[in-house]
């Protein structure tokens, strides 16, 4: 053996027992909850090691250091992979303890990894193919970042471990495609390619030449032996050489080590046993009790974490040194600076002089012209909506492979991958993404929109064609169930505008969020400046705000958001000159941030009279606001293809019907009276089939 091959085989030797630590630790760990997922972190414990021993730059002693690199485990079930490592090289959050409580109530060690749950977790993965389509927005944004600052601020990769869950997923496809259009060279993927899933090989359910169809995708793609660290360690160079987004085939057998069930898909999810780990023991020369780590392998553990905090020392020296410090920190503190919010306001106050009447997806639009003029944070994007969604502005240049000087992402209809690129932009730092798709294609969205809630993370959804108001395209196109779907979501602001005065406030409110994504669900069709107050106050912000009083008493209070507002102020002034009925219209633009306030509000706003909620959509959850009393003016079934107008009279969401349900409401003759239009008298289908014999 010459020298080099000595210092190669003694580096082995050690990455050996550095990987052999990862798999007790995942062994016992699992054994001790009864819980969790041991095969994966065995079988990728050689190559993750190499990763984190050769190349890998973070600093445990501080986790969200700008310029680190991204370690996303998009395989979460393999969880103890991860808190192992984060153990062994010192996170202060990840004692021994911590390991021995996996999966426990309080422990930092959750099922899956979750963002903001234990340091260092880039992001949450469990659902797979969130992770891999994270990491694709991640790789963009150091992309965007390095692109405003010199390379010697922002230079790091994003390495993503996934299984043949991310693969197979559809949202894998949709990231993939997208990733390697871009050319998101500094992407390095490391596919566990065991060829088992939970139900036995992947035989069962694919064919799939996946080198292939990454290389079809615009990626470097190699496959190596996922049990021999030069070879890891050669396609990480290789990667990190390639203009291309990588992808490391790492050929592993699932459980590797395992004394009997290498290979077994049984090691997939249950823990080995104790006879097994036992013999496992033997046949790896461990000696060691359950959660012991000789010192000589944690040292060489830690050697990762003092690589890490010298080159973030290093890059310290050279922000310190640098004349675009301010602007840099600025950016990745997010600072939207000063001019933004007296800038809305004029354009608020400009725009109730005017009466603008526009759609609020161009009030949309003409917001976000002031907003990104303001701020140089937001990244806008559509998944091939741009003209209809009105994403774009002037200052909004698109990026493109190897151009990522711009600020907008035509991100291709892939709804499901650009609402998890959008996660990876928030999380990387530095940006403030929104992006754009028709309302019912939320659905698309709604893996990556949930994990949006979960992670809190300040991501911005257009959602544009927001009900039956969009006409022609038909039921396919109109949605129904989103807004209860998208409200029932924990931690989303659903904004539903009524005016281009609500569009901006509700605009303001979303981008000064900072661990809450907002839904802003906006009309195709034009909608009337409602507003009667002057005045700076962002309404919106209470949720819910008195947008037109009656006069004296009220004998019945209308409740709508959006494009129903208009109609129910018509049936409101219609009421008092027709049937001398005194009604107010509230508008609700945010049901969560109405939650929030205090009762006293809440009660001044709702009022004691029977209530009408008007919605074109469908019930559930208004119960909430109308009280047991009260009626209901929306959708009861999928709507129908015909011009808007037709549409609401259709499915009576009129003025009319607003006001014969204030009369049963009201008045004491009528109060037996069915209620009209809804529920009782027309279900679903029979306003499906009605529509299409009739309109
Ligand atoms: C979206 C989604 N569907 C299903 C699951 C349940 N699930 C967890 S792991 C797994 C199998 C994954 O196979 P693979 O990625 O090959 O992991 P390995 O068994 O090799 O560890 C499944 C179906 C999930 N976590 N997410
Ligand atoms: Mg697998």
């Amino acid at each position: 053996m010459n020298v080099s091959q000595q210092i190669e085989a003694r580096a082995a030797a050690s990455e050996r027992n550095m990987a052999d630590a990862i798999r007790f630790l995942a062994m016992d760990a699992v054994q001790k909850a009864n819980s969790g997922h041991p095969g994966m972190p065995m079988g990728m414990a050689d190559a993750v090691t190499v990763l984190f021993n050769r190349f890998i730059k973070i600093d445990p002693s501080l986790p969200d250091w700008p310029d680190r690199d991204r370690f996303v485990l998009s395989a979460g079930h393999g969880s103890m992979l991860i808190y192992a490592i984060h153990h062994l090289i010192g996170f202060a959050d990840m004692p021994m303890a911590e390991l021995s409580a996996f999966r426990q109530l309080g422990s930092k060690t959750a099922g899956h990894p979750e963002y903001g749950h234990a340091l260092g977790i880039e992001t949450t993965t469990g659902p797979l193919g969130q992770g891999i389509a994270t990491a694709v927005g991640m790789a963009i944004a150091e992309q965007m970042m390095a692109a405003r600052f010199s390379s010697s601020l922002c230079n790091h990769f994003t390495y993503v471990v996934a299984g043949d869950g991310c693969l197979q997923e559809g949202i894998g496809h949709e990231a993939i495609d997208l990733a390697g259009h871009l050319k998101l060279r500094k992407l390095i993927v490391l596919w566990d390619d065991n060829r088992i899933s939970i139900d036995g090989s992947t035989d069962l359910s694919t064919s799939m030449d996946q080198l292939a169809r990454f290389r079809a995708a615009g990626w470097d793609a190699q496959r190596v032996d996922g049990h021999d660290p030069e070879a890891v360690a050669k396609a990480i160079q290789r990667a990190h050489r390639t203009r291309k987004p990588s992808l490391i085939a790492c050929r592993t057998r699932i459980g590797k080590g395992a004394a009997s069930m290498e290979g077994s898909h049984k090691t997939h999810g249950a823990a080995l046993g104790d006879k097994e780990i036992a013999a496992t023991r033997e046949k790896l020369a461990w000696p060691h009790p359950p959660f012991f780590v000789p010192p000589e392998i944690k040292s060489a553990w830690q050697r990762v974490a003092v690589r890490g905090r010298m080159a973030r020392e290093a890059w310290e020296t050279r922000l310190d040194a640098s004349r675009s410090k301010r602007r840099y920190e600025q950016t990745v503190g997010r600072q939207l600076g000063d001019d933004l919010a007296p800038l809305l306001a004029k354009f608020r106050a400009a725009h109730r002089k005017r009466a603008s009447k526009v759609a609020t997806r161009q009030a949309s639009q003409m917001t976000l012209e002031v907003i990104n003029g303001a701020t140089a944070l937001t990244v806008g994007g559509s998944a091939d909506l741009t003209g209809s969604n009105l994403t774009m502005t002037s200052q909004t240049q698109p990026i493109g492979p190897g151009n990522f000087k711009g600020r907008y992402l035509h991100y291709g209809i892939r709804e499901h991958g650009m609402a998890a690129a959008m996660n990876g932009i928030a999380l990387h730092g530095g940006f403030i993404p929104y992006g754009g798709t028709f309302l019912a294609f939320s659905d698309y969205a709604r893996g990556a929109i949930r994990l949006s809630a979960l992670m809190g993370l300040p991501v911005i959804y257009v959602l544009t064609h927001d009900s039956i108001g969009l006409g022609e395209d038909g039921p396919t196109h109109q949605p129904v169930e989103h807004l209860a779907m998208l409200r029932a979501t924990p931690n989303l602001n659903v904004f539903r505008p009524a005016d281009i005065i609500e569009t901006a406030e509700c605009w303001e409110i979303a981008l000064g969020e900072k661990k809450t994504p907002s839904v802003l669900a906006l009309s195709r069709q034009a909608l009337p400046m409602l507003r009667q107050t002057d005045g700076d106050e962002n309404l919106s912000a209470r949720g819910a705000y008195v947008l037109r009083e009656a006069r004296g008493a009220r004998d019945v209070t209308l409740l709508a958001t959006g494009s129903e507002v208009e109609i129910a102020v018509a049936a409101a002034e219609r009421l008092q000159a027709e049937e001398s009925i005194e009604a107010a219209v509230v508008s609700m633009p945010c049901w969560e941030k109405f939650e929030v306030q205090d009762v006293s509000y809440q009660r001044q706003v709702l009022g004691d009279a029977p209530r009408i909620a008007v919605e074109a959509a469908g019930r559930l959850g208004w119960d909430r606001w109308m009280g047991p009393d009260g009626a209901f003016v929306g959708m009861v079934g999928f709507g129908a293809s015909a011009p808007a107008g037709d549409l609401y009279r259709h499915f009576g969401i009129t003025a009319d019907h607003i006001i014969a349900e204030a009369l049963r409401l009201v008045r004491k003759e009528f109060r037996d009276a069915r209620p009209i239009g809804t529920g009782t008298t027309m279900r679903a289908g029979e306003a499906v089939i009605a529509s299409s014999r009739e309109v």
